[in-house]
């Protein structure tokens, strides 16, 4: 971590950038600009064409991203780069970004994107077919039904824009070394020490990899996965356009993308530049990158002729010429489509700034320098770190085939919900053959299968009455999830807990470490449960977990992901009285909630499981039907009953036993669609979605999981200094018929306020339920907003929460 690279130096660190590409060049800037000017930038190739994706990028930057963050390190380039100029030529071009529909589908996707845009503050408006051929004069206006048009958006020239931000790194003391080769990584007393390289050996005391697609060969130079796949992507430029014909400017009309067809267009004085993604992938390999030191594969035609034809129907003009020149450009796709942003774990003082689109770079690179130089960055980065993978999602397979897929899908409208679809099923529980048999249709996140409703409930949803959904909100969604809530909240039910990362902290350090990481008194008597959240020395919240305390110097966390474990092994003491292990895939859990949860358990077993022998937060290892099993009374949907966790090995039978068991109770298996509506109904939060880092325990509504008087711990000075200007509020949609997903704008008084998190139908109270960020003065209960769904105004009110046993009364029963 950043701390742990300032430990060493009491001055400004060395620090060497392998890359002089956008990042690198941006990186540098951003770093000397926070008074680190010992910077060494070093590039394989010339400067600053150094033959890098930045050489070769047309540079569109499109800042409409479903990604809060991305679209934050978007905005920040534009603002950067705006300003700036090389000789008097500028890096920026604010022509505006256009993108159009030629079908409904995208139409009404459009709508959802000036959504996305307006929730995280991009101004755009939604265009009819005449203003986008005004907009754009190749533009036939029949052949779209409308576009997007975002006047902020525009073009990036990479390598001016790279040497004006490097020439302010250098005036500042930063050097820029070209044809200088990595060929290793050093270290010495357990840090990174410098590189070698094709000119001699480069002292360093932080090595920042910005070495774009060659990223895992440099990665590898220090013993790291950098986990993205190098694919080539096509773009081609077209001989002059009569239509075009006396054009003085590099480009005037905006960058457009007919993302129904794959494409994306911007003008070369009297060109036009054509990428496409509508091509097979074309991944290149680790020998083909190394042996390349440009980015630039030959054009393969045969895969540009489809984008020709949908060009023509597009932009009719371009009848008149015909493609004149082109590449396979390489760029990096990673298995989610977001950066590598982070430091390696086995090797302190190495970083990676990877798989990064010049839309991004400066943003990222501002980010990156706060890491480094504060400890931390700004903006949640959590959907870009580096650690958020586990161990089946580092293998060279599903890096290659999740990174194509995400080139597939790059334009596609995608579904909020919508699982991945390749290398499927990877990780599955011991009750997967018990899903299957129930008809289970699974979601994945994280590597796992996950149950999303079953087909055997299916009959049981047929007399509920639920009020029609459109037909997006109608996409991975099942009336079979309301009959699997109710059965929840009246009966008993199952879920699969298998995937919640769980980790078990032993050692006679251990209650040390968690009381210095935790906001809650986690020093409790053996058998209680805490719920506790993890701050950053800023305050921010970094997680939220459950500690069960199950021996003195034995405690099982619940946890939100690879990256808790990962700020524990940043944390824990290096004199080995704390051992961390993660316990989530050779365990399994179930959730046994509802009314009937007791009598279930009871029946299996000769533990007293009633209220006065097993208390809402306790924990407990009991045998259930004969299987060992760690029992947590704790509910996430707001239930009486347990999450069961046994091994692996006895999964199977645990689930066979409780499913006998909860036949005569009217015990049904549920799924993740239920869970997601039964917790908001509840109120409680899910980190990542509802808050982040940027967010602190008084405006997430979690006060209470904070003890200041516990004693120290990470992050409780920086809560008396947070001004609190916003609230997670709960709005509940006005009319029964109406839902939203999530992301969506929220608007007071017809202005736009803040952004919904999470949204889901409440089952047992009869309307959507959304929460949302807004300013503290805009979420006092009954405060009247709409929220914005494809363009129409949603009617909701801020509601006191939580909307279901708000006293709970159900869970402590
Ligand atoms: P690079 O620019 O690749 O820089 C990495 C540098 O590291 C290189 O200069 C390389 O020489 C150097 N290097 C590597 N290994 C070593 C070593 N061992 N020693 C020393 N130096 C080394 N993005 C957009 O935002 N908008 C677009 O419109 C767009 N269009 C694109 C079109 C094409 C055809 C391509 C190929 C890419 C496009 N991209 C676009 C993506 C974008 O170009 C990249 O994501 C971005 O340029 C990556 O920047 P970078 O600095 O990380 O990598
Ligand atoms: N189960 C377990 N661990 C977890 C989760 C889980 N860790 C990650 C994530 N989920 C944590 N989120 C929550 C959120 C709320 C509660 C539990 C886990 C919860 N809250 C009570 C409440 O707010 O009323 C806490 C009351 C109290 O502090 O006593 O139950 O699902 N194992």
């Amino acid at each position: 971590m950043g701390v742990g690279s300032q430990r060493v130096h009491r001055g400004a660190p060395r620090v060497v950038v392998i890359g002089a590409g956008i990042v690198g060049c941006s990186l540098a800037e951003e770093l000397t600009a926070r008074g680190w000017t010992d910077v060494t930038v070093l590039d394989q190739g010339p400067l600053f064409a150094a033959g890098g994706s930045s050489s070769h990028a047309p540079g569109l930057v499109f800042q409409t991203n479903p990604s809060k963050t991305l679209a934050e390190f978007a905005r920040y380039t534009v603002g950067k780069l705006r300003d700036l100029s090389v000789d008097g030529r500028p890096c920026f071009r604010p022509v505006g970004g256009l993108e159009v529909a030629t079908t409904p589908a995208r139409l009404a996707e459009l709508a959802r994107r000036h959504g996305l845009a307006t929730s995280w503050g991009i101004e755009a408006r939604l265009v009819d077919p005449a203003e986008c051929a005004r907009l754009h004069p190749l533009l036939d206006p029949g052949a779209v039904l409308g576009g997007l048009h975002v006047p902020s958006d525009g073009l990036v020239h990479a390598v001016p824009a790279g040497e004006a931000q490097a020439r302010r790194a250098i005036d500042r003391g930063a050097r820029f070394l070209s044809r200088h080769r990595v060929t290793g990584v050093a270290s010495a007393a357990g840090r990174v020490s410098g590189v070698h390289t094709d000119q001699g050996f480069v002292p360093a005391d932080v090595v920042v990899c910005a070495a774009g697609f060659w990223g895992p060969d440099v990665g590898a130079l220090a013993g790291l996965t950098v986990p993205l796949q190098p694919l080539a992507h096509q773009y081609a430029t077209t001989a002059p356009v009569p239509a075009l014909a006396g054009a003085v400017a590099e480009i005037s009309a905006p960058i457009l993308r007919h993302q129904d067809a794959d494409l994306y267009y911007r003008e070369h004085g009297d060109r036009i530049g054509i990428g496409s993604y509508g091509h097979r992938p074309m991944p290149v390999t680790a020998a083909e990158t190394e042996q390349h030191e440009n980015s630039c594969l030959p054009f393969t035609p045969e895969d540009f002729s489809d984008a020709w034809k949908q060009s023509l129907a597009l932009l009719p003009g371009l009848a008149e010429t015909e493609v004149a020149a082109g590449i396979n450009g390489v760029f990096s796709f990673t298995p989610d489509g977001m950066p590598l942003l982070g430091e390696h774990r086995d090797l302190p003082g190495f970083w990676v700034a990877e798989a990064v689109w010049v839309t991004h770079s400066a943003g990222v690179a501002k980010a990156l320098a706060e890491w480094l130089v504060e400890g931390q960055p700004r903006t949640d980065v959590h959907e870009c770190d580096l650690h958020r993978f586990t161990a089946v999602q580092l293998s060279p397979e599903y890096v290659a085939e999740r990174g194509a897929q995400q080139f597939v899908e790059v334009y596609d409208v995608v579904h909020p919900l919508a699982p991945p679809q390749v290398l499927r099923p990877l990780q599955v529980s011991p009750f997967h053959p018990r899903h299957i048999e129930l008809g289970a249709v699974c979601g994945e996140a994280g590597g796992w299968e996950r149950p999303l409703w079953f087909g055997a409930n299916a009959a049981l949803a047929d007399g509920l009455e639920l009020p029609a959904r459109d037909e997006w909100a109608a996409q991975w969604w099942s009336p079979t999830a309301a009959a699997e809530a109710a059965a929840t909240r009246e009966r008993v039910a199952m879920y699969d807990m298998t995937p919640l990362t769980r980790i078990e902290v032993t050692g006679p350090g251990a209650c040390a470490l968690l009381q210095q990481l935790t906001s809650n008194d986690v020093d409790r008597p053996v058998g209680r449960v805490v719920y506790t959240l993890l701050l950053g020395a800023d305050g921010g919240i970094r997680s939220d977990l459950t500690v069960a305390r199950l021996g003195e110097q034995r405690f099982q966390v619940g946890a939100n992901g690879p990256l808790d474990l990962d700020w524990f092994r940043q944390h824990a003491p290096e004199d080995g009285s704390v051992q961390l292990r993660d316990t989530t895939t050779g365990t399994c859990g179930i959730g046994l909630w509802g009314p009937r949860a007791r009598d279930v358990l009871q029946s299996l077993t000769r533990t007293d499981v009633s209220n006065g022998a097993f208390r809402y937060f306790t924990a407990r290892e009991l045998f259930v039907g004969g299987v060992p099993v760690t029992a947590l009374r704790v509910s996430y949907v707001g239930e009486l009953g347990w999450e069961l966790y046994t091994d692996a090995a006895t999964g199977l039978r645990l689930w066979d036993v409780l499913w006998a068991a909860g036949q005569e109770h009217g015990l049904v298996a549920a799924g993740r669609s239920a869970f997601g509506s039964l917790r908001l109904e509840k109120g409680y939060r899910a980190w990542g979605v509802d808050m982040t880092t940027e967010h602190d325990p008084v405006e997430a509504g979690l006060e209470f999981a904070v003890r200041p008087g516990k004693g120290d711990f990470v992050g409780r000075d920086a809560l008396d200094r947070r001004p609190h200007p916003r609230r997670l509020a709960c709005l509940t949609l006005d009319d029964p018929a109406t839902t939203v997903l999530g992301k969506e704008p929220v608007r007071v008084d017809g202005v736009p306020v803040g952004h919904v998190t999470s949204a889901a139908f409440g089952y047992t109270i009869g309307r959507s339920i959304a929460y949302a960020w807004l300013p503290a003065e805009h979420a006092e209960p009954g405060t009247a907003v709409t929220i914005d769904w494809f363009g129409q105004p949603v009617a909701a009110t801020v509601s006191a929460e939580p909307l279901v046993d708000p006293a709970g009364a159900k869970v402590r029963c």
